[in-house]
């Protein structure tokens, strides 16, 4: 594999983002990997994966590789799209998956540490959903993954600042389970995982299987499902939607029009 690392232990899988030049971008390459090993940690029955990224990491994962947006002429996350496909195969994988989460999570990869079961920080961890930054839109599947975790309040601050709320927060706001300091997260992050691994694996991936069911149960009626695609389609129609990619890869600020 080249952009990740994988290794499995004690019944326990591990994936590590190894792409640090591109600052762990998720690109097309690098989730068919991600999906790969969790497709090879599912045939040796593993009970607990753990992705992460190279130690010492300043950037757990830059989110959605930018210059992958501008190829899709149409909406970039529809229900196939690679990292939809990740974040569902996390969410459906039969034993908890844990984000070691050292450094920072841009966009995307907020949106799949949200996916993962437990999510252990250092004091350096940021997170950050950066939409509003890009001037891209955003799928009711990936909003349903903030809903279900945070306030709306929340929620709305950080789609609208597209600011990083750093460890410290995302403890108190109960969306990181431990913040450990980074010389013993690691440590932490196994021992936590060997607990796991210890009790029944058909009683944890029920349990996981049930807790998830039970958390997406959203009525939606099909008026309120076309407004909403309606309205994603007005974003990435929109100039402002090529303006927010393209200031990204000229290393400029964005100069939004609002239309
Ligand atoms: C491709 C990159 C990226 C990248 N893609 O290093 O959630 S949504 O809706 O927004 C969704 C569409 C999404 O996830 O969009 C991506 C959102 N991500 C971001 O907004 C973060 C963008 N990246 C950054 O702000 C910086 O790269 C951080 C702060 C992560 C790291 O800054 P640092 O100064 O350490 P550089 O910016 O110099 O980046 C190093 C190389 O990685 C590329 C970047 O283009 C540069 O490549 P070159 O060396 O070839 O110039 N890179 C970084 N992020 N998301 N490529």
């Amino acid at each position: 594999m080249k952009f990740i690392k994988t290794g499995y232990k004690n019944k326990i899988g591990t994936i590590i983002l190894n792409n640090p030049k591109k600052r762990n971008a998720l690109s097309t390459s690098v989730l068919k990997e991600i999906l790969d090993a969790f497709g090879d940690f599912g045939k040796k029955k593993a009970r607990c994966v753990i992705i992460r990224a190279a130690k010492g990491s300043k950037v757990f994962s830059a989110g959605y590789d930018i210059n992958e947006l501008l190829e899709s002429d149409n909406d970039p996350q529809i229900y196939d799209a690679p990292l939809d496909k990740v974040m569902r195969t996390v969410e459906q994988f039969p034993a908890p998956v844990i984000a070691m989460t050292e450094g920072s999570v841009w966009g995307g990869a907020c949106e799949l540490v949200f996916t993962c079961d437990i999510i252990i920080g250092t004091p350096e961890t940021t997170l950050a959903i950066t939409p509003a930054r890009l001037g891209v839109p955003y799928n009711p599947a990936g909003m349903l993954h903030f809903l279900s975790m945070l306030e709306i309040g929340i929620v709305k601050e950080m789609f609208f600042t597209a600011k990083p709320i750093d460890a410290h927060r995302a403890h108190m706001l109960g969306i990181i389970n431990h913040v450990v300091p980074a010389e013993r997260i690691e440590k932490f992050t196994y021992e936590l995982a060997g607990t796991i691994v210890k009790n029944s694996p058909l009683s944890v991936s029920a349990i996981k299987e049930q807790l998830r069911l039970l958390s997406q149960a959203h009525p939606m009626t099909t008026e309120t499902f076309e407004r909403i695609q309606k309205l994603r389609e007005m974003v990435y129609k929109s100039e402002d939607y090529k303006e927010g990619i393209s200031s990204f890869l000229e290393k400029r600020e964005p100069e939004f029009k609002g239309r």
